[in-house]
C-alpha cells in the first residue's frame, strides 16, 4: 500500500469468528485492498510440532469463502482422518507425554496449512510474511498482518473455585477455550512476552482513514492487540477515527465466553462495560438495538453511541453493519 492507499485504507482490530464475520462483510462496501486486518495471535499454540494461529487462519478461511459455517472455524467439507488415527497412539503415550493431543481438533485440509506455516518458520521466514503467503495462496485481497512477530502467549489463570484445575494455575489460551470448554471460572488474562514483543501495523494505524475495533471479545481477542506496546498509544492518538463495535448484546456474548469472563473479571457484561474498556481509545460505540437503553450513559463516558442491528446473520447484515460502522466516523469529520 502507498501512502495515499493508506490514507483511503481501513484498518480491523480482529480476533477470530466475530471480527471474520464483520471482515465478510466490509469486504461487500470497502475495497479488499484497502483493508489491512491486524489480527490477535496470543491464541496461537504449538501441538504436533506444529504451528497454529487459530485467529489469522479463521480471518482467511472466512474472506475465501472456506470457513465452515456452523463451527465459525476449521475448513467446509473437511475431514477427520488424522484426527482418528491419532487414537491408535494415546494408549500407548507414556504417563507425562503430550505426544498425539487429541482435545484440539485439526482437520485434513485444515493440517496443510499448519505443514506450511510450520515449515516456512523453520526456513526463518517472519509471521508477516507467512501470513501474506497464505492469504495469497488463498486469493484473500486485504491484507492479514499478525499483530506481532514476536511470540505473545495468552495466559488464563484459573479461578479459586474452579473445578477443572487447582486454583491460580496458569493455562494456556486453547487449553481454557478448547480443552475446558472455556466452563473453568477465570481470575486473570496476561499476555506473556507482550513488553519486549514490536507491534506490527503501527504506520498502518497512524495513516487510516477509519479503524475499527470488531466485535471480538475484548478482554482475550483485542486486549492482546492493545497490550503491545504503542498500540493504544496510537489509537488514542487517533481516538477520532477508531470506533468499536460491541461483542456484547443484551448482556450475553453472541459466540464465546466473553460474557462471562468480563463478569469474573470485574467488569459489566454488558455494551456499557464494553464501552468503559474502550473509551480512552474509541471515539464511537456500536450497539445493538436491544441495547438501546444504555446509550445516553455511553455518551456520558464521552463516546458517541451508534444503535443498530449487530447480529451478522448473514453477509447482507454484516455488510449494513459495516456500512453504519464506517459511516459513524463522518460525524467527527
Ligand atoms: N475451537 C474449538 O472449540 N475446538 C477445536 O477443536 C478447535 C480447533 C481449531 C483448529 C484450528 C483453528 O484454526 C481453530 C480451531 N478452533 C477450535 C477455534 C479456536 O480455538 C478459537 O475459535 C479461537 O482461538 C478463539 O478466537
Amino acid at each position: 500500500m502507498d501512502t495515499d492507499e493508506k490514507s483511503k485504507s481501513v484498518v480491523v482490530l480482529a480476533g477470530g469468528v466475530g471480527a471474520a464475520r464483520f471482515l465478510r462483510g466490509l469486504a461487500v462496501v470497502h475495497p479488499p485492498k484497502l483493508t489491512t486486518v491486524l489480527v490477535n495471535t496470543g491464541d496461537d499454540t504449538v501441538l504436533h510440532g506444529l504451528t497454529i494461529s487459530p485467529d489469522i487462519d479463521t480471518v482467511i478461511y472466512t474472506l475465501a469463502k472456506a470457513i465452515d459455517p456452523q463451527r465459525g472455524w476449521g475448513l467446509t467439507n473437511e475431514s477427520w482422518r488424522a484426527m482418528e488415527s491419532l487414537q491408535r497412539f494415546t494408549k500407548v503415550r507414556p504417563v507425562g507425554s503430550t505426544a498425539a493431543p487429541d482435545w484440539f481438533n485439526l482437520g485434513d485440509q485444515d493440517l496443510a496449512t499448519h505443514f506450511y506455516r510450520t515449515a516456512r518458520r523453520n526456513e526463518g521466514a517472519d509471521a508477516t510474511q507467512i501470513s501474506q503467503e497464505l492469504a495469497d495462496a488463498w486469493s484473500v485481497d486485504q491484507q492479514i498482518v499478525p499483530m506481532t512477530n514476536h511470540e505473545v502467549s495468552t495466559v488464563v489463570e484459573l479461578a479459586e473455585n474452579c473445578a477443572a484445575g487447582k486454583a491460580g494455575e496458569k493455562i494456556s489460551f486453547q487449553e481454557y477455550f478448547v480443552k475446558h470448554k472455556h466452563a473453568v471460572a477465570v481470575r486473570s488474562v496476561s499476555f506473556n512476552g507482550v513488553e519486549s514483543a514490536k507491534p506490527n501495523g503501527l504506520s498502518n494505524l497512524a495513516e487510516a482513514k477509519a479503524i475499527v475495533i470488531a466485535p471480538s471479545n475484548p478482554i482475550v481477542s483485542i486486549g492482546p492487540i492493545r497490550a503491545l506496546q504503542g498500540v493504544d498509544d496510537a489509537l488514542i492518538k487517533n481516538r477520532d477515527r477508531v470506533v468499536a463495535i460491541s461483542p456484547i448484546v443484551g448482556g450475553q456474548a453472541i459466540k464465546g465466553p466473553a460474557d462471562r469472563m468480563l463478569r469474573e473479571l470485574g467488569h459489566e457484561s454488558s455494551a456499557l462495560g464494553v464501552a468503559r474498556i474502550y473509551s480512552k481509545v474509541a471515539s464511537t460505540l456500536i450497539i445493538d438495538r436491544v441495547d438501546v437503553e444504555l446509550k445516553t450513559q455511553i455518551e456520558s463516558l464521552g463516546m458517541r453511541c451508534v444503535v443498530t442491528n449487530t447480529i451478522m446473520s448473514d453477509v447482507e447484515a454484516s455488510a449494513a453493519l459495516a456500512t453504519t460502522t464506517l459511516e459513524s466516523l463522518k460525524a467527527n469529520q
